[in-house]
Parts: C-alpha cells; structure tokens; sequence
C-alpha cells in the first residue's frame, strides 16, 4: 500500500499566516477581531451581503456569533489547494465551479445527475448557522446556505440494500493542483451510514454569508454534517454513491488510529496525540480562552440515538 506523508499539525499550531492575516484585515476595516467578540451584533449584520442574502432561515440553527467572514474564507482546509491554511484562499482560483454535475448512483432505482443551477434554485435553499469543529482543535460559527441532504438523496429511491452514502471530491489535478502530490488518497473520499445522511440535519451547503461558496470552501457543493469533526464535511462533490460497504474515507485511510470513519465531536475521546475537551473560537483572538467542546457539537439531543448501543471510545 502507498505510504502518505502526513502534514497534520498539532492542535497548539493556531497562530499561522492566515489568522493573522485575517487580523490584519479585520483592524484594516476598523473593526479589530476584540470587537467582534465584544459586540456579536457586528458579525451578524454582515451577514447578508450576496445573490443569496433574501434566502430565509431553516431549522436548527445556533443564536451564536458569527465568526467574521475573513475568517470563514480565509483560514481553510482544502488539502487540493495546499496545507497550509492560508493555501486555499491563495490557490483556490483555479477552480471552475460551473457548469458543475453532481452523479448521484449505486444502489438506487433512479440513478441522477443533477446540475448545480437546479440546486442553487432559491426555493430550494434555507440558511442555517451551524458550528464547524475541526479535528485540529478550532471552531467556527458559520452561515450556511444550502438545502438538507435528504431532500436530495430521496429523488433516487436508495434500494434496501443501501446502508451507506459515500462522496466524492472532483479529482483534477490542473484544477486542484494539490492532487499532483500524494498527501491524501486522491479524489478525497467522505461517507456516512445511511441513517446519518437522511437525518435533518445533514446539509448540502452551496453557498454562505448570503453568497455562492468561495471555491475555497468547496465551491459550487460541499457537505456539512455539524455533529461530526470538519473533516467529514467534503468539498466540491461531484459522486454521491449509494454503497452496501462501508466507504473507503480519505483520513481513516491514511491514519484510522486517529481519524475514525464515525469521527463524531467526542471531548472525551482524545486524539492520539492532543486533548479534544476545548477548542478555540476563530475570530476571538488568540488571548480569549478556549471553549469546553460539546458532546456531538452541541447536538447530541437530535443525533446521540443514532448511536444508541455503540461504543463512542471504540467506534470514533
Ligand atoms: N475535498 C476536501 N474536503 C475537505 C478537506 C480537504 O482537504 N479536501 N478538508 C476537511 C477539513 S479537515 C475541514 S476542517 C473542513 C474545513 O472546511 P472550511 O474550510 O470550509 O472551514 O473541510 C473538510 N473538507
Ligand atoms: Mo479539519
């Protein structure tokens, strides 16, 4: 089997490039990342910019402040662009989100491809501000736009047989030309369990802060799945497949003592090498202490059943 170089860093390595960059253009405004924290109602007003602002809001959300939009976009993981988390809103540019199809197939009566300009139908889409918790020890509190995954898996009619969605990042090494080194397993492989993917609150995102997603973010379609560490929420699907075996996963492949294919939000289970109890709110500088992390993000009331009987130690 092919060895991967891993490039995790630590959960200490929150300092780089791109949250001080983000800093600097937050002072460079006039608002300092001290007076977002102070004052939530200035990150909420900026909320609603874009093609995709009059979007209405959906269920499930969190009243939290919104983490400012310098940081949503320009502190990222997107391994296609770079590991470093200032690469993607660098690189990202050569990303072309249309025209863009989604092949939705396995084990369906109705296999689909479904274009990303029916998706982006505003009478499709809701917003919906949910937490996103890396694996690396950092959150962010983000508007999403975008519409509940079930809606979009239930027009192929899933056969009995199918007990799990797996999907698929665009793999394109002259778009993404991150995917010319072996870091990960290309194309960058997400799944769940079936029962996972059809619960509300699963998303398709396309778009945030009332605008289509950067292509930093996973333009023009990503997954955003809120109980669950960021690493399960791909970007830029382009295979939704219906699957009687567990999927393959781009981080259970390349290290499965560290990163579980369930990899729900868990305090109390510790990464191999850092503690998950706390995490730190980007946006709130780096003096603000860090926050306790909660069971399933915060959401265990709608989801902590779908485990019932499962060993959240063994099955990470
Ligand atoms: N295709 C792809 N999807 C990906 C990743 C990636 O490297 N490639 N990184 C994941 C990780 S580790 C996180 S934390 C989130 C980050 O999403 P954001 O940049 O929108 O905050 O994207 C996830 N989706
Ligand atoms: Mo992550």
């Amino acid at each position: 089997m092919k060895r991967f170089r891993l490039s995790v860093p630590g959960a200490s390595a929150i300092t780089p490039r791109a949250v001080y960059q983000a800093r600097r253009q937050l002072l460079l405004a006039g608002a300092g990342a001290g007076l977002a924290l102070a004052w939530p109602g200035f990150a909420r007003s900026a909320s609603a910019v874009g093609p995709l602002a009059a979007v209405p809001r959906g269920p499930f959300g969190t009243d939290e402040a919104l983490t400012p939009r310098q940081f949503v976009t320009g502190y990222n993981n997107f391994y296609e662009f770079g590991t470093d988390k200032a690469d993607p809103a660098a690189n990202a540019h050569t990303l072309r989100p249309r025209p863009w199809q989604v092949q939705i197939d396995g084990a369906v009566s109705r296999p689909l491809t479904v274009d990303i300009e029916e998706l982006l139908q505003p009478k499709n889409l809701q917003e919906r501000i949910y937490r996103l918790r890396c694996v690396e020890g950092w959150s962010m509190v983000i508007p999403w736009i975008g519409l509940p995954l079930a809606d979009v898996l239930r027009r192929v009619e899933p056969l009995g047989s199918a007990k799990y969605v797996e999907f698929t990042t665009l793999h394109d090494p002259e778009q993404m030309p991150g995917q010319k080194r072996d870091v990960l397993p290309w194309p960058y492989v997400e799944g769940l369990r079936l029962d996972e993917a059809m619960h509300p609150l699963s998303f398709l995102a396309v778009g945030l802060y009332g605008d289509v997603l950067p292509n930093q973010n996973g333009a023009p379609l990503r997954l955003v799945v809120p109980w669950k560490y960021g690493f399960k929420s791909v970007k830029s699907i382009v295979r939704i497949r219906f699957a009687e075996q567990q999927p393959q996963t781009a981080w259970n492949v390349v290290a499965p003592q560290e990163y579980g294919f369930y990899a729900n939000v868990n305090p109390q289970v510790d990464h191999p090498r850092w503690s998950q109890a706390r995490e730190r709110r980007l946006g709130e500088g780096l003096l603000a202490s860090r926050r306790p992390t909660l069971p399933f993000n915060g959401y265990a009331e709608q989801v902590a059943s779908l485990y019932a009987g499962m060993d959240l130690r063994r099955d990470f």
